[in-house]
């Protein structure tokens, strides 16, 4: 088991332990970031710690550390870690301070960075596509907490999982109030139709997701694909060539049914299989990653 960072200290993880009266705990009062190490480079680390700092402002909670310190710590983390590969998991939670829910006393956040191999799915998944349900959960509004704050109330999530798994599929992709198509549990959706590729605006109620953001730019640049953002609902989704999902853990995933209709062919479709393919080089280029260990 590897070192877990609190606070600035190194723990094993077995002994890496917060309070009970945390409120990250207590009443999921923080925020969090998952990020990747490619081969001894951390992805997108400056565009995942901009959107913790934003997420923490959206939440009025202050980050105590400088984002060129916390950009640090994440690289320290994985440097005792000694792992060339793997899944960061950060996390800051608003601290603790008794047990109301007043936030105004309490200015000690805890900062947590925790680092392990990565869980991928079976390599079967990215070659025959998965199986999705819309579920009846619906994101937040974006009035009542906004889907762009990565928070630690990840019920929706959780729950829209649960029912995904109970009618056998693996993922569940969740709507708005309006009907309108926002994001899966984890990851974000895209539509290809007619050689054009869709995806929901974030505003509707979805996180704006890093991978979903660098698959953008490489259907743009490198493919030279047209990409919309634009409002799509369940016949959007059943009418497409191709769907798939983007997410840090799961990179680009095809899916091949939903809702027991047959998406296209019902084989992962010819330009996510593109995007997987210039996504993985691009994920490995030097200029993209902040190298953790010296010399690189
Ligand atoms: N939407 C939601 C709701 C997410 O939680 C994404 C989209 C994709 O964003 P990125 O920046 O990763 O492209 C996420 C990702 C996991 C895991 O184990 C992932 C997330 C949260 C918890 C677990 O894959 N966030």
């Amino acid at each position: 088991m590897g070192l877990v960072y609190i606070n600035g200290e190194f723990f094993p993880a077995e002994e890496a332990k917060i309070s009970v009266y945390d409120r990250g705990l207590l009443y999921g009062d923080g925020v969090f970031e998952g990020i990747r190490c490619y081969d001894g480079r951390v992805f997108k680390l400056d565009e995942h710690l901009e959107r913790l700092y934003a997420s923490a402002q959206a939440i009025w909670l202050k980050i105590p550390l400088s984002f060129e310190e916390m950009k640090k710590a994440v690289i320290e983390t994985i440097k005792v870690n000694n792992l060339r590969d793997s899944y960061i998991r950060l996390i800051v939670t608003r601290g603790s301070f008794g047990l109301g829910i007043d936030p105004w006393e309490v200015s000690n956040p805890n900062i947590i960075i925790i680092v392990d191999k990565i869980r991928v799915f079976p390599q079967e998944v990215y070659e025959k596509g998965l199986v999705a349900v819309t579920v009846a959960t619906r994101r937040s509004p974006t009035d009542v907490l906004d889907p762009r704050i990565k928070s630690l109330n990840y019920l929706h999530n959780i729950l829209a999982r649960i029912e995904a798994r109970i009618a056998g599929a693996a993922e569940g992709i969740m709507l708005n109030h309006q009907g309108f198509v926002t994001e899966a549990t984890v990851d974000n959706v895209f539509i290809v139709k007619k050689g054009i590729i869709y995806t929901p605006p974030v505003n509707i109620g979805a996180l704006a997701g890093i991978t979903r953001g660098v698959v953008m730019e490489l259907a743009t640049n490198y493919l030279k694909l047209i990409v919309k953002e634009e409002l799509l609902t369940r016949y959007d989704l059943y009418n497409a060539d191709e769907v798939f999902l983007t997410g840090t853990a799961v990179e680009i995933v095809p899916v091949v049914k939903i809702d027991e209709r047959i998406i296209g062919n019902g084989k992962p479709g010819k330009i996510t299989n593109e995007l997987r393919r210039v996504f993985y080089e691009y994920v490995r280029q030097e200029s993209v990653g902040s190298p953790v260990y010296a010399n690189e």
